[in-house]
Formats: C-alpha cells, sequence, structure tokens
C-alpha cells in the first residue's frame, strides 16, 4: 500500500466516532482512521488488552486523537466504560468502525463439521458477531439523524473458503445483523452498512495455514488480478460513514478486486494461481 496519500478534504468535518479494532499499523481499521482523520473526523479508539495500548498509542497519537479506551467486547464492564467515556468526553458521536473479529485458532483448521466445538462456536458469535449489536446499540444511543456505522466481513460467509470455518457462521450471522441493525435505526437517520474486504496482510490473516495459497489464488483469480488494497476498503469506509453515502444502508460492499463476482476464473489466471 502506497503510505500517506490519503486523499485529503473535509467530507468529515465535524464528525465524531469511535474505531474499534485497530491493533498495529497494519489493522484495516488503521486504514480506515488515516483516511477518516485525512477527511477531517476526529477519532477515539478501542484497543483490546494493556499489550496493544503499547501499540495503538502512537498511532491515535499521530492523528491527534487523545481518547483511547481499553476494551475486551466479551467484558460489559469494559463496554460500558468505553461508551461512558465516549458520552462525558462528546456527549454525541456521529459514527462506529467495528473492525473485530476472533475465532480460536483450534476452530480455524481442518474440517468444520468435526472440528467446531460449542465453546468455539459461541465464543466465535460474541465475539465476531454479536459484539457489533450490542457496540452498535450504545452508540446509536449517541447518535443523531445523520449517524452511521460499518462493519467488516468477508466472503467467506457467503461460500465456502478452506479452513476459515466457524468464522464464516460468524461472518454470515454478522452481515444478518447488520441488516436488522439498519432495519431498527433507519427511522432514525441512522445508517448501518458491511464492508466485505478480500484478504489483506494483517495479524488476523497471519499464521493462517493456507496463506500463501490464499494471496496467490486471489490475486489471479480476481477480476482485478490484484489482492485488496486497505486504500479502497478506506475509501468505502468514507463514502459509508460520511454524507456521500445518503440512503445507503444494509448493505454489503464487497471490496476485494471483484473476486466475488467470479464464478469460474479464466484459464490463463489457473495458470498463476498454481504458479506459473
Ligand atoms: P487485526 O488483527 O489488525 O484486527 C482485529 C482486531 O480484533 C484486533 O485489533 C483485536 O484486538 C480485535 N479483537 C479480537 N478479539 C477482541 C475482543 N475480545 N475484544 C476487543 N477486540 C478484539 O486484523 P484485521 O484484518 O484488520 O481485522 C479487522 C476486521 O476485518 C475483522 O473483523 C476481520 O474479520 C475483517 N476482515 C479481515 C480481512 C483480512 O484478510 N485481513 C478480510 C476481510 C475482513
Ligand atoms: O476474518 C478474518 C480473520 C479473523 C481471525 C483471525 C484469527 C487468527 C488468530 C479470527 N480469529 C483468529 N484466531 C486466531 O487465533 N479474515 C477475513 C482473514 C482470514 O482468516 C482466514 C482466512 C482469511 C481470509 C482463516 C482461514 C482461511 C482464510
Amino acid at each position: 500500500m502506497a503510505d500517506q496519500d490519503f486523499p485529503t478534504g473535509t467530507l468529515m468535518a465535524g464528525k465524531r466516532g469511535l474505531i474499534m479494532g485497530v491493533a498495529n499499523k497494519n489493522s484495516i481499521a488503521w486504514a480506515i482512521a488515516r483516511q477518516l482523520a485525512a477527511q477531517g473526523a476526529e477519532l477515539a479508539f478501542t484497543f483490546q488488552g494493556e499489550a496493544l495500548a503499547r501499540r495503538v498509542r502512537p498511532l491515535a497519537e499521530s492523528i491527534g486523537s487523545d481518547i483511547l479506551v481499553e476494551c475486551d467486547v466479551t467484558n460489559d464492564d469494559t463496554m460500558d466504560n468505553t461508551f461512558a467515556t465516549l458520552k462525558d468526553k462528546w456527549g454525541k458521536i456521529d459514527f462506529l468502525v467495528h473492525a473485530i473479529a476472533f475465532a480460536g485458532k483450534d476452530q480455524l483448521a481442518g474440517s468444520f463439521i468435526d472440528n467446531t466445538t460449542r465453546e468455539g462456536f459461541k465464543s466465535a458469535l460474541d465475539i465476531s458477531a454479536y459484539s457489533f449489536v450490542d457496540a452498535g446499540r450504545r452508540a446509536a444511543a449517541m447518535m443523531n439523524d445523520g449517524g452511521a456505522m460499518v462493519t467488516l466481513t468477508y466472503l467467506g460467509s457467503e461460500r465456502v473458503i478452506p479452513n476459515y470455518n466457524v468464522m464464516g457462521v460468524a461472518k454470515a450471522a454478522l452481515e444478518a445483523s447488520t441488516r436488522y441493525m439498519a432495519a431498527d435505526l433507519g427511522p432514525r437517520g441512522i445508517r448501518v452498512n458491511a464492508i466485505s474486504a478480500g484478504p489483506i496482510k494483517t495479524l488476523a490473516a497471519a499464521g493462517i495455514g493456507s496463506g500463501r495459497h490464499m494471496f496467490r489464488f486471489n490475486k489471479a483469480a480476481a477480476a482485478m488480478r490484484d489482492n485488496t488494497d486497505p486504500m479502497g476498503v478506506a475509501g468505502a469506509a468514507l463514502y459509508l460513514l460520511s454524507d456521500l453515502g445518503l440512503s445507503c444502508t444494509g448493505e454489503t460492499h464487497h471490496v476485494d478486486g471483484g473476486f466475488h463476482a467470479i464464478g469460474m476464473p479464466a484459464e490463463d489466471a489457473m495458470t498463476e494461481a498454481s504458479g506459473g
């Protein structure tokens, strides 16, 4: 990704919002944060635990943000504290970015039917889907007409992607939740959308057993014949969270180089995918 060249402007001037899910500089949430800041947004961040504070604090400071709250989405006290802090500092917010997912490593390999446990299923859906409903409810309580929220999803919700397993089920629940939230909040003028990003090299995508094959296959088979640039994801988030996105709600918008549109890769793409 080209660095530091997020288009500047005033699309987000006067808007304040919360970014959940920055772990480091490669996080999708960080690309979104930089793009929103480049358009004049004022940002607050949550981070998952003291270990990540060391990484997230300098990033937040680099764009002039001084609201940084520890939040584990499975812990109601930290969720209460996050939104109480925002209420205290700002009173109202304009947008929410949710970029959080987790499943136990043992749940993300091999046979879905054999390896998915009750606890693994519950925890993946709790962290990766319910957390958006929970944060969305709390955020909406602080939003006026014109508010907007965005979450991040992946094609594994719609099609089988090897090893994505219970995360695919959680993303399907997340996308359905997006539609129900959009219906509930629509009458109040609050929009709720999801961005379905293609594979991007982040912490969450590191250590995937089939990673090398996945990036090579996606690059070869995508309409654009390239992997997904986080700047495109950030651009989509800017559209959906700014007033450019008026009337768009309940949508799952793919930013994946057109990978999702392909039913059968062309013959030359398959030669490329298998290593030339
Ligand atoms: P990332 O590792 O940078 O971000 C994941 C974030 O989830 C981290 O900040 C982590 O702290 C947070 N998190 C996990 N469990 C949490 C908990 N219990 N409480 C609070 N935070 C918790 O990776 P990323 O790729 O930027 O992931 C962001 C989102 O994008 C995820 O929803 C992911 O599913 C989605 N996504 C990623 C890709 C990809 O290929 N990287 C593609 C499509 C969608
Ligand atoms: O949503 C994701 C990954 C989310 C994720 C990542 C991890 C890694 C470490 C959730 N839980 C965990 N648990 C861990 O212990 N993506 C869209 C990226 C991703 O992950 C895959 C993919 C892709 C793409 C896993 C298998 C196959 C493809």
